[in-house]
């Protein structure tokens, strides 16, 4: 079905005059709505990719429900810049939040013109208020009741899963395949028991599970122009989780020197400076609800984010591309090197990122 088909269904101002391919992301299809009347505003149009999200209904639903949540308390604190801090779902003609036909689904929702996301920030200032903005999206969800979420990837971020999915991948996969990424997958299986000690947290009641975004790429948050942090987007995955989900996927893609794809591993590190202000940013607006243990916890959330990433990216290439956009055979592979590479310089530097946390959520005696 072609686009112009696809707005008609939904209860727009004006009409359509054209609308282009947009943002980077790996899943859905974005498209960005031109307006023929110019007082109208634009849409942004996205057509959900269904064999990763089996559940559509349930999914629009939490992004109904949390959106109005948050909606809610911008409107008791009389917030003047709501309609920038919130996204805004545009219903179809018939009442519903998305239109399918045969095996498409698609949304809108509105453009906002001002603000604009950053695939790799420039800036420190811009890091700390894409932070703040993340970290309030955690705390406002800290009185949403979880129950009323379906979820819609299960297991999305559990090391345990991801492994398994990982070991099946390795036993089909063709040994072409295999033999060009030996490095990586001796190096998931030595390292992968460091990082499962998360999961041990969880188990023993040490951090509790709340309701997390669960996809803090730096680019699902926007920026105004004048780099202050309005909007948190993309809310296909906000389920039950841990902070450090959140705060480990800001620091990953945000606080680091290159692209989640980089091909020169010489040039994949943290950036010591960017990692300070997102860690000042993410406690700014999350200090009075997270709990000791999670502070103490902080340290492993990025190395952690960074592996189970090169997991999932390296399980694909073995399992023959069928989960991510590529632009090339071997994408997941350079993904996985990068992501892999990326945990070790941080489990590396571990001691120095544990004390540089620990200084933002100690109080000072
Ligand atoms: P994807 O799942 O493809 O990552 P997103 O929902 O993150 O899709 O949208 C892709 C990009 O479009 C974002 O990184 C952001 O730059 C931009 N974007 C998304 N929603 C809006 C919006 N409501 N207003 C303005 N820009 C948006
Ligand atoms: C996918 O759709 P996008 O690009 O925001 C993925 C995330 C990964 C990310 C890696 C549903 O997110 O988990 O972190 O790619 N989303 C899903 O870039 O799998
Ligand atoms: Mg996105």
């Amino acid at each position: 079905m072609n686009i112009d088909q696809v707005i008609q269904h939904f209860a727009i101002e004006g009409s359509m005059a054209n609308a282009q391919p947009y943002g980077g992301g790996h899943i859905n299809d974005t498209y960005h709505v031109v307006n023929s009347d110019p007082a109208a505003p634009a849409y942004l149009l996205q057509k959900i990719n269904h064999k990763v999200f089996g559940q559509v209904e349930g999914l629009m639903h939490n992004i109904a429900f949390v959106t109005s949540h948050i909606r809610k308390k911008l409107l008791s604190k009389r917030d003047p810049g709501i309609h920038e801090k919130v996204l805004t779902l545009i219903h179809t003609k018939e009442g519903k939040w998305f239109y399918q036909h045969g095996e498409e689904y698609w949304r809108v929702f509105r453009f906002m013109k001002n603000l604009r996301s950053y695939d790799h920030p420039e800036t420190t200032a811009q890091v700390y208020e894409g932070a703040k903005a993340f970290g309030q999206f955690l705390s406002d969800l800290t009185d949403f009741s979880s129950d009323q979420l379906c979820i819609t990837i299960p297991r999305f971020h559990d090391l345990e899963y991801r492994l398994q999915q990982f070991s099946q991948a390795l036993e089909v996969s063709h040994t072409g395949r295999k033999g060009q990424a030996i490095d990586q997958i001796k190096f998931v299986k030595d390292t992968a028991g460091e990082l499962l000690v998360l999961q041990d947290l969880v188990r023993k009641g040490r951090v509790p599970l709340r309701v997390t975004h669960n996809d803090t790429k730096f680019n699902n948050v926007l920026l105004d122009e004048k780099d202050k942090g309005k909007c948190v987007i993309d809310l296909d995955t906000v389920m039950p989780g841990l902070v450090h989900y959140d705060f480990g996927d800001g620091i990953r893609t945000g606080s680091v020197t290159c692209e989640e794809d980089e091909a020169d591993l010489s040039i994949v590190d943290v950036d010591i400076a960017k990692y300070e202000a997102y860690t000042e940013g993410y406690l700014d607006a999350t200090r009075e609800v997270l709990t000791p243990s999670e502070l103490e916890s902080l340290h492993i959330s990025a190395p952690f984010m960074a592996f189970i990433m090169g997991v999932r990216f390296l399980t694909d290439y073995l399992a023959g591309d069928v989960y991510y956009k590529i632009d090339s055979p071997g994408h997941n592979l350079q993904r996985a090197k990068c992501q892999l590479h990326l945990s070790k310089v941080m489990l590396d530097r571990k001691k120095e990122i544990a004390e540089l946390i620990q200084r933002h959520y100690e109080v000072p005696k």
